[in-house]
């Protein structure tokens, strides 16, 4: 059966990518909408060698829609999706709008494919920085257990879209060119104060919460419970995290400490359990200066890790670093992955007296 798929948020930086996830995606596509805000209304975009439309949202823009995909913010995922939801379309939502809801599955194939199984029309791809890390932590957690993990996250500027991305272009040329450079976007959009991120580093990933932690840091913690343990206040594994934007424009790295439950395993098991895991690539090799990196990362679908090592003084405890493409496996190649096991198992449908 031919799908219409709806990309909300189709002009950004990760929708762009759901489109070209889309097109090389086996799903078979009737039709496909290409939804963003008034602004590019109008621009055509290709799929599939046709020209497509941009048009603004409207909750009639999901009339007739299978699945939607998207990507366009927290608050306008707020506003739509329950609109497309009762129009009888199931939702891929990229935002943090519906994560922590506990009638939402917040889904990583490779991890727990499983919890789609119950949802209610809309199903949450994670934070880009917890996919990669859950990613390379599960077969990890599968066949050791995990006691604590303690997550520093190197995030690109992408992470931010693309204005930010170009934000992060246009200051690095000021720079070079003796110019000031003009921060508008960076930490966060609507934070009081803005920070030049080229040539530099910003410990804040979105806004600070009471506790002093950033909300993004919150999202590590909390979506890795959900996702892992299948209970976002789950105490089983202790998790903390310190979240730093770093002045790369795809591509985010974790140098990622972990304690696992079961003290013997080597390096060379995890190793070993990495290189065997799904979505996983083990980079692996000082000898040859073989580790991952954000510019080898771009473009590809998988999660790298490698400088997999044990801690010289706790037992039970290794240290690793992640990378993978924040726009792909962080994002777009999640969602239309979810897709694709949406469409496979037959559950391209909303349930009967669905309140989302
Ligand atoms: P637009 O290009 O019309 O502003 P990014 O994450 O790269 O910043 O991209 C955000 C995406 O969300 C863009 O496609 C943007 O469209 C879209 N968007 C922003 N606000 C709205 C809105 N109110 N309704 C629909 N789409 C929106
Ligand atoms: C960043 N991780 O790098 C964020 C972007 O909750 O989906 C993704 C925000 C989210 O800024």
């Amino acid at each position: 059966e031919s799908l219409t798929v709806a990309i909300l948020g189709a002009t950004g930086a990760v929708g762009t990518r759901m489109i070209d996830q889309l097109e090389a995606s086996a799903i078979s596509v009737k039709k496909v909408k290409l939804l963003a805000s008034a602004r590019s209304a109008g621009e055509i975009r290709q799929f599939r060698g046709e020209n497509v439309v941009v048009e603004e949202t409207t909750p009639e823009s999901f009339e007739g829609v299978d699945i939607v995909l998207s990507s366009a913010g927290g608050s306008v995922s707020k506003k739509f999706l329950p609109e497309a939801v009762k129009r009888g379309a199931v939702c891929v939502d990229n935002t943090s709008a519906f994560r922590m809801d506990p009638d939402v599955p917040l889904v990583i194939p490779e991890v727990n494919e499983q919890a789609m199984y119950k949802h209610h029309g809309i199903i949450a791809n994670p934070n880009c920085s917890t996919i990669q890390m859950v990613v390379a932590l599960a077969p990890i957690y599968q066949a050791y257990g995990l006691k604590q993990v303690i997550v520093s996250t190197y995030q690109a500027a992408s992470g931010a879209g693309q204005s930010a991305w170009k934000e992060l272009d246009a200051e690095a040329q000021a720079h070079l060119d003796g110019d000031k450079m003009d921060a508008q976007i960076l930490p966060t959009k609507g934070e009081k104060k803005h920070y030049p991120l080229a040539f530099n580093l910003l410990p804040q990933i979105d806004v600070f919460e009471d506790d002093g932690y950033t909300h993004e840091e919150w999202k590590m913690i909390h979506e890795t419970k959900k996702i892992m343990l299948d209970d976002m206040d789950a105490g089983d594994i202790k998790v903390t995290a310190t979240c730093v934007r770093v002045p790369v424009a795809v591509g985010h790295g974790e140098s990622v400490y972990f304690e696992v439950a079961d003290q013997s395993a080597t390096a060379k098991d995890i190793q070993a359990k990495l290189a065997a895991a799904p979505g996983v690539v083990l980079q692996d090799d000082p000898d040859h200066q073989i580790y991952p990196q954000p510019l080898l990362a771009e473009g590809k679908r998988d999660t790298f890790v490698g400088r997999v090592r044990p801690d010289l003084e706790n037992a039970g405890a290794f240290n690793m670093w992640v990378v993978s493409d924040n726009l792909l496996k962080g994002a777009a190649w999640n969602a239309v992955q979810i897709a694709e096991r949406l469409v496979a198992d037959d559950l391209v449908r909303v349930p009967e007296n669905s309140q989302l």
